[in-house]
């Protein structure tokens, strides 16, 4: 058995080579580290005559984004590569295939999408993603309905939580989104063009009763299998097709922990956007866009959310009953307050997003860390008394308006 130690490129090749029926036996391979994220070693192993190619994804014993100052565990390789095999089975399509899960190696060999660009990237250059709606909208309301007690048998889904503890990423959250924000954390990475708005934040009582709450729902409500990290980086797209990478902070919790994340990084760009596109008229619209996503995830969501229910519940009591119109809303304040607090955290916490780091000008980039935070608080604050998913459209509208004085 091979120890554990990080692939040199060389040995990324040979064992790409061995996976069976992907690349052309005997071709010329090459191999590039392609890992910009913020904990692991990405290689992408090609063949420059047919264009066909590989992934290989290596955990790091520690946060690459720190350095070995912060030990990580390997296991959330094994993690990762176990959601991609359940996400794949219950959402076809939807996430990148394994071919193979090495565990002494911490290694995941999977399929390539570089026909695909990252979702972040794409909406930083304006781009428009028609389908995307309906296809995470999918893949969130089946992920989440047959990996809960809705939708898979009640026994095994207990025994399914055991191999998904998942502590060390947990805890990455629990710490970067729902503490170091509200507090002088040596963590933080805060502008001090922004440091009025940042104290704020710590002398907030009434944001920390309502972040208290969604901490404690994120430690304690093991309702489904989440991807656990399902933000615009963690998402791959074309005009055609949505996958969902990277499920290493994967674990049973709050539903809506997923569905915020994907509107929270839809709202930081449209917080973004505003130091971005000079255009007056094409800032309205790519935000028109943005806010009919944000509405359009929701709606795909609950309704095939809904189907799955009438057509799966599993269990006798729930056929019988109309729980799920006490469920859905309920999610939908969840929804609310995580993407509340995620927004938040990529402002004044440790990890930032390209969306709005990548402004240029000073002032703008200041001003669009302030309409983000103004919208996330905003969110956090409201969502115990969230009715409706058109309400994060209003409050975002509001708090741009406030902060640009448009
Ligand atoms: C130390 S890891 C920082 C962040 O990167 C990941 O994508 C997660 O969002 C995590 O919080
Ligand atoms: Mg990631």
């Amino acid at each position: 058995m091979e120890q554990y130690h990080p692939l040199t490129e060389a040995e990324a090749i040979e064992k790409a080579r061995s996976i069976p029926g992907v690349l052309t036996p005997g071709a010329e391979l090459v191999c590039n580290e392609i890992g910009d994220g913020n904990l692991n070693l990405v290689f992408h192993v090609k063949e420059p005559a047919t264009g066909k190619g590989i992934i290989l994804k290596q955990a790091l014993p520690y946060a690459k984004v720190v350095g070995e100052s912060w030990p990580l565990s390997l296991d959330r390789a094994r993690i990762e590569s176990e959601a991609l095999i359940i996400q794949g089975n219950v959402a076809p399509g939807l996430v990148p295939k394994v071919y193979e899960y090495v565990p002494e190696l911490a290694l995941t060999v999977m399929e390539d999408l570089s026909d695909h660009i990252i979702m972040r990237k794409g909406l930083i250059e304006g781009n428009k993603y028609p389908l995307f709606a309906a296809h995470i909208g999918e893949f969130m309301a089946r992920t989440l309905f047959f990996t809960s007690d809705f939708g898979m048998n009640q026994q095994e889904k207990k025994r399914q939580s055991g191999r998904f503890i998942n502590p060390d990423l947990c805890k990455i959250t629990e710490d970067l989104i729902f503490d170091d924000p509200y507090w002088d954390s040596p963590n933080n990475n805060t502008s001090p063009a922004i440091l009025d708005d940042a104290v704020a934040l710590r002398n907030d009582k009434e944001l920390h009763e309502a972040v208290s709450r969604l901490r404690y729902g994120f430690l304690t409500k093991g309702q489904a299998l989440l991807h656990g990290d399902l933000h615009t980086g963690s998402i791959f797209v074309t005009p055609e097709s949505t996958k969902a990478i990277d499920p290493e902070f994967a674990f049973y919790g709050p539903m809506g922990f997923d569905v915020g994340a994907v509107i929270a990084n839809l709202l930081l760009n449209y917080a973004a956007q505003g130091g971005r596109m000079n255009d007056a008229e094409k800032l309205r619209d790519f935000r028109a866009y943005l806010a009919d996503t944000i509405v359009q995830v929701w709606n795909e969501f609950e309704t095939r959310f809904r189907a799955l229910w009438n057509e799966h519940a599993a269990d006798r009591m729930l056929r019988a009953s109309n729980y799920i119109d006490e469920f859905v809303p309920e999610l939908l304040q969840d929804t609310f307050g995580y993407a509340g607090c995620k927004v938040v955290r990529r402002i004044v916490g440790l990890a930032h997003v390209a969306d709005i780091d990548g402004i240029e000008d000073d002032a703008l980039r200041a001003r669009a860390q302030r309409v983000a935070l103004a919208i996330g608080t905003a969110l956090i604050k409201h969502h115990r008394n969230a009715k409706s998913i058109q309400e994060i459209i209003e409050i975002a509208e509001r708090e741009t308006s406030a902060k640009e004085g448009i």
